[in-house]
């Protein structure tokens, strides 16, 4: 039976006791000492983001006083590091009104103000994710070309073999084989099992099959790939939503998780993505991926306001462990401190 691990923080450390693979006891020291590599990689992942966005706050409210333009300075900077107009507008207004009510006048204490308030607008909206673990677990990834989805599941394949679940991924991007490929050689990497139909084959048919095995099989978790696409192309959204209802039709029920794969580096096109995408499939979460490679990762905030759709997970490298449970409060405190 594979652990249940699936909400929230201490679910996130457990998980990562299981991928830095102690075959030992895990004892309190040990169990501590991985959760500060857990914590260290975070960190490192965004390293960009802190420094050309907490970096600038901290860097303009220096020995400043407040004052309307020290707000419009603070938009600017917020605007840049893509947390957007209307998450800005919101976060600012929030500081104001607290900068009156609690007649605060030292600019040194915007810096806290902001932390607070990006905490309480990322919790608002936080969901870790769900799998079932008396019934198979279910999950279908979507998304645009390149934004990560394929690494995602093989990421993902990882974890739960590190949690001895029986794991089958489905090779549903049919439109090139070498998606299928990239599969095949995450899934032989990791040890699981994969079903795949030929280049070009209809994508349906795979989610047929890939549900079929998973229950001939007794897995405990499937994952669906899909093709990349762009939101803009209504065929190919339209084909997505067919994919989704042979799976629900197959299994019987909703999928655990419909998951939205977006690449924090695309700025604010990530916003038209997830509104367009959600039309076409029932998102349940988003998966940020390759916040280590932009300095604007404000979008996380855009995405947790303006949509209502939790980040499950963020990606912050290339490796294995790279996939991490979003946290709120452990992401904030890693772009703050
Ligand atoms: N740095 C970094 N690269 C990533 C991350 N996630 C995915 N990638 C890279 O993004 C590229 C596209 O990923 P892929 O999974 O093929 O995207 P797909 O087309 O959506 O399936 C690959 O080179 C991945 O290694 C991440 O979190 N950080
Ligand atoms: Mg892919």
């Amino acid at each position: 039976m594979w652990r249940k691990i699936f909400s929230g923080k201490k679910q996130a450390e457990g998980a990562n006791i299981e991928l830095e693979q102690t075959a030992r006891e895990d004892t309190l020291e040990e169990a501590s000492a991985v959760k500060v590599g857990f914590f260290d990689r975070l960190k490192q992942g965004l390293t960009k983001t802190k420094d050309g966005f907490v970096g600038k706050v901290e860097q303009l409210v220096k020995g400043r006083k407040i004052d309307e333009a020290l707000f419009e300075d603070l938009e600017e900077i917020l605007i840049q590091a893509d947390v957007g107009f209307e998450t800005t507008m919101l976060l600012t207004d929030k500081i104001r009104q607290r900068v009156e009510e609690e007649r605060i006048s030292d600019g040194g204490e915007i810096q806290r103000l902001l932390k607070e308030e990006i905490v309480s607008l990322l919790t608002a909206h936080y969901k870790p994710l769900t799998l079932s673990t008396d019934r198979l677990a279910s999950i279908m990834v979507v998304g645009v070309n390149g934004a990560g989805k394929t690494t995602t599941i093989g990421k993902l394949a990882y974890r739960f073999k590190q949690e001895k679940a029986k794991v089958l991924l489905g090779a549903g991007d049919t439109f090139r084989a070498a998606a299928i490929d990239q599969l095949q050689v995450w899934a032989n990497r990791v040890g699981v099992d994969i079903v795949a139909h030929q280049e070009g084959s209809d994508p349906g048919a795979v989610a047929y099959d890939t549900v079929a095995a998973a229950k001939a099989r007794k897995a405990d978790v499937m994952i669906l790939d899909t093709a990349g696409r762009l939101q803009t192309k209504t065929n190919l959204m339209a084909e997505l939503g067919k994919v989704h209802r042979v799976v629900v039709r197959e299994l019987g029920h909703e999928l655990d998780e419909v998951l939205l794969v977006v690449d924090a580096t695309t700025g604010q096109n990530a916003l038209s993505q997830a509104r367009l995408f959600k039309e076409a499939v029932p998102l349940t979460g988003i998966v940020l991926t390759k916040l280590d490679g932009t300095a604007k990762g404000g979008i996380i905030l855009a995405l947790a306001n303006e949509l209502e759709l939790p980040v499950k997970l963020i990606g912050v490298g290339e490796q294995y462990t790279d996939l991490q449970d979003f946290d709120p409060e452990q992401f904030v405190e890693a772009l703050f401190n």
